[in-house]
Protein backbone atom coordinates (compact mmCIF):
# COMPACT_ATOMS: atom_id res chain seq x y z
CA UNK A 1 0.00 0.00 0.00
CA UNK A 2 1.01 3.78 -1.01
CA UNK A 3 0.32 5.50 2.29
CA UNK A 4 2.08 8.72 3.96
CA UNK A 5 1.52 7.01 7.36
CA UNK A 6 1.85 3.36 8.34
CA UNK A 7 -0.86 2.76 11.02
CA UNK A 8 -0.56 1.66 14.41
CA UNK A 9 0.04 -2.52 14.57
CA UNK A 10 -2.24 -2.72 17.46
CA UNK A 11 -4.22 -5.82 17.98
CA UNK A 12 -6.86 -4.64 16.21
CA UNK A 13 -4.53 -4.04 13.18
CA UNK A 14 -2.88 -7.77 13.05
CA UNK A 15 -4.93 -9.00 10.76
CA UNK A 16 -5.75 -6.84 7.58
CA UNK A 17 -6.97 -8.38 4.33
CA UNK A 18 -5.12 -8.32 1.33
CA UNK A 19 -6.39 -5.33 -0.26
CA UNK A 20 -4.91 -5.93 -3.30
CA UNK A 21 -6.49 -9.12 -4.57
CA UNK A 22 -9.48 -9.51 -6.86
CA UNK A 23 -11.22 -11.48 -4.54
CA UNK A 24 -10.90 -8.23 -1.65
CA UNK A 25 -11.80 -5.80 -4.62
CA UNK A 26 -15.03 -8.32 -5.92
CA UNK A 27 -16.41 -8.19 -2.48
CA UNK A 28 -15.75 -4.25 -2.03
CA UNK A 29 -17.68 -3.92 -4.61
CA UNK A 30 -20.42 -5.30 -3.45
CA UNK A 31 -20.06 -3.66 -0.13
CA UNK A 32 -19.22 -0.36 -1.23
CA UNK A 33 -21.75 0.22 -3.85
CA UNK A 34 -24.47 -0.38 -0.42
CA UNK A 35 -22.79 1.98 1.29
CA UNK A 36 -22.49 4.15 -1.65
CA UNK A 37 -26.24 3.84 -2.27
CA UNK A 38 -27.34 3.67 1.78
CA UNK A 39 -26.13 7.26 2.03
CA UNK A 40 -27.53 8.17 -1.31
CA UNK A 41 -30.51 7.13 -0.02
CA UNK A 42 -30.43 8.28 3.48
CA UNK A 43 -30.20 11.80 1.53
CA UNK A 44 -33.03 11.40 0.02
CA UNK A 45 -34.93 10.06 3.15
CA UNK A 46 -34.21 13.02 5.65
CA UNK A 47 -34.82 15.51 2.36
CA UNK A 48 -38.78 13.63 2.08
CA UNK A 49 -39.28 13.22 5.66
CA UNK A 50 -38.85 17.33 5.97
CA UNK A 51 -41.56 17.64 3.29
CA UNK A 52 -43.85 16.25 5.98
CA UNK A 53 -42.20 18.40 8.96
CA UNK A 54 -42.02 21.54 7.24
CA UNK A 55 -40.65 23.33 10.82
CA UNK A 56 -38.30 20.21 10.75
CA UNK A 57 -36.94 20.99 7.00
CA UNK A 58 -34.06 23.24 7.62
CA UNK A 59 -32.63 20.50 10.72
CA UNK A 60 -33.23 17.67 7.74
CA UNK A 61 -31.29 19.36 5.05
CA UNK A 62 -28.23 19.83 7.00
CA UNK A 63 -28.63 15.81 7.78
CA UNK A 64 -29.21 14.83 4.08
CA UNK A 65 -26.27 17.37 3.30
CA UNK A 66 -24.16 15.37 6.03
CA UNK A 67 -24.86 12.05 3.82
CA UNK A 68 -23.58 13.24 0.27
CA UNK A 69 -20.41 14.26 2.05
CA UNK A 70 -20.45 10.35 3.39
CA UNK A 71 -21.14 9.20 -0.11
CA UNK A 72 -18.58 11.18 -1.72
CA UNK A 73 -15.84 9.71 0.67
CA UNK A 74 -16.80 6.17 0.18
CA UNK A 75 -16.90 6.55 -3.78
CA UNK A 76 -13.18 8.19 -3.16
CA UNK A 77 -12.19 4.60 -0.61
CA UNK A 78 -13.54 2.62 -3.85
CA UNK A 79 -11.04 4.68 -6.48
CA UNK A 80 -8.38 4.63 -4.20
CA UNK A 81 -8.68 0.53 -4.31
CA UNK A 82 -9.26 0.87 -7.76
CA UNK A 83 -12.70 -0.75 -7.59
CA UNK A 84 -15.90 -0.22 -9.39
CA UNK A 85 -18.91 -0.09 -7.25
CA UNK A 86 -21.75 -2.66 -8.15
CA UNK A 87 -24.49 -0.20 -7.99
CA UNK A 88 -27.35 -2.23 -9.57
CA UNK A 89 -26.70 -5.01 -7.05
CA UNK A 90 -26.85 -2.26 -4.70
CA UNK A 91 -30.21 -0.96 -5.60
CA UNK A 92 -31.67 -4.59 -5.47
CA UNK A 93 -30.09 -4.77 -1.84
CA UNK A 94 -31.95 -1.94 -0.74
CA UNK A 95 -35.55 -2.29 -2.77
CA UNK A 96 -37.64 -3.86 -0.04
CA UNK A 97 -36.62 -1.22 2.38
CA UNK A 98 -37.19 1.51 0.13
CA UNK A 99 -40.60 0.42 -0.62
CA UNK A 100 -41.43 0.50 2.73
CA UNK A 101 -40.41 3.55 3.41
CA UNK A 102 -42.56 5.52 -0.10
CA UNK A 103 -45.37 3.46 0.93
CA UNK A 104 -44.80 5.19 4.31
CA UNK A 105 -43.96 8.75 2.95
CA UNK A 106 -46.90 8.37 0.88
CA UNK A 107 -49.00 8.10 3.82
CA UNK A 108 -47.19 10.59 6.09
CA UNK A 109 -46.24 8.44 8.30
CA UNK A 110 -43.68 10.49 10.02
CA UNK A 111 -43.15 7.70 13.02
CA UNK A 112 -42.78 4.54 10.88
CA UNK A 113 -40.26 6.93 8.49
CA UNK A 114 -37.89 8.07 11.17
CA UNK A 115 -37.61 4.56 12.27
CA UNK A 116 -36.81 2.99 8.94
CA UNK A 117 -34.26 6.31 8.33
CA UNK A 118 -33.16 7.50 11.53
CA UNK A 119 -33.13 4.19 13.62
CA UNK A 120 -32.43 0.87 11.88
CA UNK A 121 -30.66 2.60 8.70
CA UNK A 122 -28.83 4.34 10.93
CA UNK A 123 -28.12 1.28 13.56
CA UNK A 124 -27.14 -0.17 10.64
CA UNK A 125 -24.39 2.00 9.52
CA UNK A 126 -22.94 2.64 12.74
CA UNK A 127 -22.75 -1.23 13.03
CA UNK A 128 -21.09 -1.71 10.29
CA UNK A 129 -18.92 1.44 10.09
CA UNK A 130 -17.44 0.20 13.47
CA UNK A 131 -16.76 -3.47 12.46
CA UNK A 132 -15.12 -2.02 9.24
CA UNK A 133 -12.95 0.60 10.54
CA UNK A 134 -10.25 -1.79 12.31
CA UNK A 135 -9.75 -3.82 8.91
CA UNK A 136 -9.94 -1.00 6.39
CA UNK A 137 -7.03 0.60 4.78
CA UNK A 138 -5.58 3.30 5.95
CA UNK A 139 -7.42 5.71 3.26
CA UNK A 140 -11.22 4.54 4.11
CA UNK A 141 -10.70 4.42 7.68
CA UNK A 142 -10.06 7.54 8.30
CA UNK A 143 -12.58 8.40 5.82
CA UNK A 144 -15.23 6.00 8.09
CA UNK A 145 -13.73 7.38 11.41
CA UNK A 146 -15.45 10.90 10.08
CA UNK A 147 -18.43 9.51 8.86
CA UNK A 148 -19.85 7.32 12.12
CA UNK A 149 -19.33 10.11 14.56
CA UNK A 150 -22.11 12.07 11.73
CA UNK A 151 -24.35 9.14 11.73
CA UNK A 152 -24.79 9.29 15.80
CA UNK A 153 -26.11 12.84 15.07
CA UNK A 154 -28.46 10.95 12.75
CA UNK A 155 -29.69 8.49 15.12
CA UNK A 156 -29.84 10.79 18.20
CA UNK A 157 -32.02 12.94 15.68
CA UNK A 158 -34.77 10.68 15.22
CA UNK A 159 -34.45 9.02 18.59
CA UNK A 160 -35.27 12.83 20.14
CA UNK A 161 -38.32 13.43 17.47
CA UNK A 162 -39.51 9.57 18.65
CA UNK A 163 -39.54 10.05 22.84
CA UNK A 164 -40.79 13.69 22.10
CA UNK A 165 -44.09 12.14 20.10
CA UNK A 166 -43.92 8.37 21.77
CA UNK A 167 -47.71 8.48 23.01
CA UNK A 168 -49.23 9.04 19.81
CA UNK A 169 -46.72 6.84 18.02
CA UNK A 170 -46.00 3.49 19.85
CA UNK A 171 -48.30 1.18 18.47
CA UNK A 172 -47.43 2.62 14.86
CA UNK A 173 -43.43 1.98 15.85
CA UNK A 174 -44.31 -1.35 16.90
CA UNK A 175 -46.25 -2.33 13.54
CA UNK A 176 -43.00 -0.53 11.97
CA UNK A 177 -40.75 -2.56 13.67
CA UNK A 178 -42.32 -5.28 12.88
CA UNK A 179 -42.40 -5.02 9.47
CA UNK A 180 -39.01 -3.49 8.65
CA UNK A 181 -36.75 -5.59 11.45
CA UNK A 182 -37.21 -8.35 9.27
CA UNK A 183 -35.77 -7.31 6.34
CA UNK A 184 -32.43 -5.63 7.86
CA UNK A 185 -31.96 -8.90 9.36
CA UNK A 186 -32.43 -10.51 6.17
CA UNK A 187 -30.58 -7.67 4.48
CA UNK A 188 -27.14 -8.80 7.11
CA UNK A 189 -27.72 -12.00 5.65
CA UNK A 190 -27.11 -11.09 2.38
CA UNK A 191 -23.58 -8.74 3.01
CA UNK A 192 -22.28 -11.55 5.51
CA UNK A 193 -20.39 -13.14 3.06
CA UNK A 194 -18.83 -10.41 1.21
CA UNK A 195 -18.16 -8.48 4.80
CA UNK A 196 -16.13 -11.82 5.91
CA UNK A 197 -13.76 -11.11 2.45
CA UNK A 198 -13.26 -7.65 4.44
CA UNK A 199 -12.70 -9.75 7.80
CA UNK A 200 -15.69 -8.51 8.95
CA UNK A 201 -17.91 -10.56 11.55
CA UNK A 202 -21.29 -10.98 11.12
CA UNK A 203 -22.34 -12.18 14.21
CA UNK A 204 -20.39 -8.84 15.49
CA UNK A 205 -22.18 -6.87 13.44
CA UNK A 206 -25.58 -8.10 14.57
CA UNK A 207 -24.05 -7.28 17.73
CA UNK A 208 -22.94 -4.04 17.20
CA UNK A 209 -26.24 -3.43 15.55
CA UNK A 210 -28.46 -4.81 18.50
CA UNK A 211 -26.92 -2.33 20.76
CA UNK A 212 -27.32 0.42 19.16
CA UNK A 213 -30.80 -0.02 18.00
CA UNK A 214 -32.26 -1.09 21.44
CA UNK A 215 -30.40 1.75 22.99
CA UNK A 216 -32.07 3.69 21.15
CA UNK A 217 -35.82 1.98 21.92
CA UNK A 218 -34.49 2.57 25.63
CA UNK A 219 -33.69 6.48 25.42
CA UNK A 220 -37.07 6.79 23.60
CA UNK A 221 -39.35 5.39 26.71
CA UNK A 222 -39.87 1.81 25.50
CA UNK A 223 -39.41 -0.74 28.80
CA UNK A 224 -37.07 -3.61 28.46
CA UNK A 225 -40.27 -6.03 27.94
CA UNK A 226 -40.88 -4.10 25.17
CA UNK A 227 -38.14 -3.93 23.44
CA UNK A 228 -37.24 -7.75 23.96
CA UNK A 229 -41.00 -8.38 21.85
CA UNK A 230 -39.51 -5.91 18.92
CA UNK A 231 -36.11 -7.61 18.62
CA UNK A 232 -38.03 -11.13 18.75
CA UNK A 233 -39.81 -9.96 15.24
CA UNK A 234 -35.93 -10.42 14.07
CA UNK A 235 -36.26 -13.98 14.64
CA UNK A 236 -39.41 -14.89 13.56
CA UNK A 237 -39.91 -12.61 10.08
C1 LIG B 1 -26.82 6.29 6.45
O1 LIG B 1 -26.17 7.36 6.93
C2 LIG B 1 -25.92 5.32 5.82
C3 LIG B 1 -26.54 4.06 5.29
C4 LIG B 1 -25.52 3.07 4.85
C5 LIG B 1 -25.89 1.63 5.07
C6 LIG B 1 -24.70 0.80 5.36
C7 LIG B 1 -24.81 -0.66 5.09
C8 LIG B 1 -23.54 -1.36 5.41
C9 LIG B 1 -23.32 -2.73 4.87
C10 LIG B 1 -22.00 -3.33 5.29
C11 LIG B 1 -20.82 -2.44 4.94
C12 LIG B 1 -19.51 -2.52 5.59
C13 LIG B 1 -18.72 -1.20 5.59
C14 LIG B 1 -17.78 -1.05 4.45
C15 LIG B 1 -17.48 0.38 4.08
C16 LIG B 1 -16.91 0.55 2.69
FE1 LIG C 1 -24.33 8.62 6.34
FE1 LIG D 1 -26.77 8.94 8.40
Amino acid sequence: MATLEAPELDAATTNLPDFTTETYKDAYSRINAIVIEGEQEAHDNYIAIGTLLPDQAEELTKLARMELKHMKGFTACANNLGVVADMAFAKEFFAPLHNNFTTALAAGKVPTCLLIQALLIEAFAISAYHIYIPVADPFARKITEGVVKDEYTHLNYGQEWLKANLDSCREELEQANRDNLPLIRRMLDQVAADAAVLHMDKEDLIEDFLIAYQEALTEIGFSTREIARMAAAALVG
